[in-house]
C-alpha cells in the first residue's frame, strides 16, 4: 500500500516510553477529557457529537438509553475515578427504561448495554444495576424464543416484544453467550444461556463440509442468505470470539470444540501470506474458492484472539502486520485490499480493535512490543482525533488534513482507552490473572471489589 494521508505533525515514535505511570495518568486524562466533553454536551443522551456539540441517538431516533454512560460505566470505576462512577450509576437506576416502546437492534444492545450493566454491577455492586440488566433481557429474549430455528432475529420492540429482520449476520446471532451466561449464573434463571447456546449450536450446525460458515443466515428458514465465509471480518467476527470467550468463562467445553474446529478451517482455507504479512481473504464456504481479498479494520481484534486461543505464533505475525499497516496509513482507515493495496473505505470510526489485540497479546506474553505499539497508536489518536469537544471519528484519513467527522460512538467510553490504561497502570481492581473483557471491552470477570 502506498503512504495513506500525510503525517505532517505526527508525533515521532518515541525509542524510549515514558514510565508506566506517566502512561496510565495521560490515559485517564484523555478519558476524562473525551467524558467532560459528553457531559457538558450530551449529558443522559447516547452519544456527543463532540465538534458541533450536538447529541446523536444510537438505538432509536427521539430515545435515549444514556448509551455512552452505560458503556463508560466499568471504565470509570476500574481508573477509579468514583465521583464520576456514582453520577453514572444514579443516573442509570434514575433514567434506563428497559421497557421503552422502540425497536432495537439486539445485537447492539446485548454488547453495549446488558454487557454495561453487568460490568457495572460486578464492579459497583449496586444491586438495580442487575435488575435493570434482567428486565433488560427479559425484554430482548422474545428474538430468540419467537424464531421457529432458535436464531435470533435482528430487531426487537423492547415494549411489545414485536420482533423483525429475519436476514441475520452470524455476529448479530452469536455475539450473547459470556452475557447470558453470565445473567444465567448470576439470577439462577437458565433461560438467558439456553437461548445463546441454541442459537450457536443451530449455526455450527450449518456448517459447510469444509467446516466454514456463510456470512448470514435467514433465521425463519434456517437457510444460508450469504454463503461467503469472511472470518474474521465483520459481520461474523465476534461470532468466533464468542465461542472462545464464552468457554473460557462459563468453563463450557463443547464452546471451545466447536471453536477449534472453525477456527482451523479459517487458518486453512483463509488465511494468506502477502510479503512476510499474514491477511484473512474471503472464500466461498462450500468450495472454498477465493472471492475476495478485503481487510477490514474490525478483523484486528483476531490477533488478540488467536493468541487467546493458543495459536501466538500466528497471532504474533498478524498483529504485526496491521503494526506495518501503521506506518502507511497512521490512523487506519476503515477498510483496504491487501492483494491491490487499495484503501476501500478511508473513513476512521475511532475503532478499538487493534489496542485490543495489543493489550490481550501482551498480558498474555508480557512483550514490550505490544506497549510500545498501542502507546505509538494512542498517541497517533491523540494527535488525529483529539477536538476541545472529546475525541471524534473521521471521514477521511487519506485527506492531509485529516477529514474529520462528529461523532465519539460509545464504545470509545468502553474500549480504547480501558486497554492502554490497563496495559499500564497496574489497576489495583483489575484481577490481571482472571480478567476477562467481553467484545465491548466490558469486564464480566476480575473485578477486585474491596
Ligand atoms: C464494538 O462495538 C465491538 O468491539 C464489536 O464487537 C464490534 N466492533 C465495535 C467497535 O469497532
Amino acid at each position: 500500500m502506498a503512504a495513506v494521508g500525510s503525517a505532517v505533525g505526527l508525533p515521532a515514535r518515541a525509542a524510549d516510553l515514558p514510565a508506566d505511570p506517566v502512561v496510565a495518568r495521560e490515559v485517564r486524562d484523555e478519558f476524562r477529557h473525551s467524558w467532560e466533553g459528553y457531559k457538558r454536551a450530551a449529558w443522559g443522551y447516547d452519544e456527543v457529537r463532540p465538534v458541533s456539540g450536538t447529541r446523536h441517538d444510537f438505538f432509536a431516533p427521539g430515545h435515549t438509553f444514556g448509551l455512552s454512560i452505560v458503556e463508560a460505566l466499568d471504565t470509570l470505576w476500574l481508573m477509579e475515578l468514583d465521583d464520576e462512577v456514582k453520577l453514572a450509576a444514579d443516573w442509570i437506576e434514575a433514567h434506563f427504561d428497559p421497557a421503552a416502546d422502540v425497536e432495537v437492534q439486539v445485537f447492539e444492545a446485548v454488547i453495549r448495554l446488558v454487557g454495561g450493566l453487568l460490568a457495572g454491577y460486578l464492579c459497583t455492586g449496586r444491586p438495580k444495576l442487575l435488575t435493570r440488566c434482567r428486565e433488560l433481557t427479559d425484554r430482548l429474549l422474545p428474538a430468540f424464543t419467537s424464531s421457529p430455528t432458535g436464531l435470533p432475529y435482528r430487531y426487537v420492540n423492547l415494549r411489545t416484544g414485536a420482533v423483525s429482520g429475519s436476514v441475520s449476520p452470524l455476529a448479530e446471532i452469536g455475539t450473547n453467550l459470556p452475557e447470558f451466561g453470565l445473567l444465567s449464573r448470576l439470577t439462577g434463571d437458565g433461560r438467558y444461556l439456553a437461548a445463546a447456546k441454541r442459537a450457536a449450536r443451530e449455526v455450527v450446525a450449518r456448517r459447510s463440509s469444509l467446516d466454514l460458515l456463510g456470512t448470514s443466515l435467514d433465521v425463519e428458514s434456517g437457510r444460508w442468505a450469504d454463503t461467503t465465509s469472511c472470518a474474521p471480518n465483520p459481520p461474523v467476527d465476534s461470532f468466533h470470539e464468542y465461542l472462545w470467550v464464552g468457554s473460557d468463562l462459563l468453563g463450557d467445553d463443547e464452546l471451545r470444540s466447536w471453536y477449534r474446529l472453525l477456527a482451523d478451517a479459517v487458518a486453512k482455507y483463509q488465511l494468506e501470506q502477502q510479503g512476510g504479512h499474514y491477511w484473512y481473504r474471503q472464500v466461498d464456504f462450500a468450495t472454498g474458492e477465493v472471492l475476495g481479498h478485503e481487510q477490514s479494520e474490525l478483523a484486528a481484534f483476531y490477533a488478540g484472539l488467536l493468541g487467546k486461543s493458543g495459536d501466538l505464533p500466528t497471532a504474533r505475525v498478524y498483529y504485526r502486520s496491521w503494526t506495518a499497516l501503521t506506518e502507511l496509513a497512521p490512523v487506519l482507515p476503515e477498510k483496504f485490499d491487501f492483494l491491490t493495496g487499495q484503501v476501500v473505505d478511508a473513513r476512521n470510526q475511532l475503532r478499538p480493535e487493534y489496542l485490543n489485540s495489543a493489550y490481550d497479546l501482551w498480558r498474555l506474553t508480557g512483550f514490550g512490543e505490544y506497549k510500545q505499539t498501542a502507546y505509538q497508536y494512542f498517541q497517533t489518536v491523540k494527535w488525529a482525533l483529539r477536538v476541545p469537544g472529546g475525541y471524534t471519528v473521521a471521514e477521511d484519513v487519506s485527506t492531509s488534513p485529516i477529514r474529520l467527522g462528529d461523532l465519539t460512538p460509545g464504545y470509545w467510553f468502553a474500549e480504547n482507552l480501558k486497554y492502554v490504561y490497563l496495559m499500564f497502570a497496574a489497576a489495583p481492581r483489575f484481577d490481571y490473572r482472571r480478567g476477562l473483557l467481553s467484545t465491548e471491552g466490558k469486564l464480566l470477570r476480575g473485578a477486585n471489589r474491596l
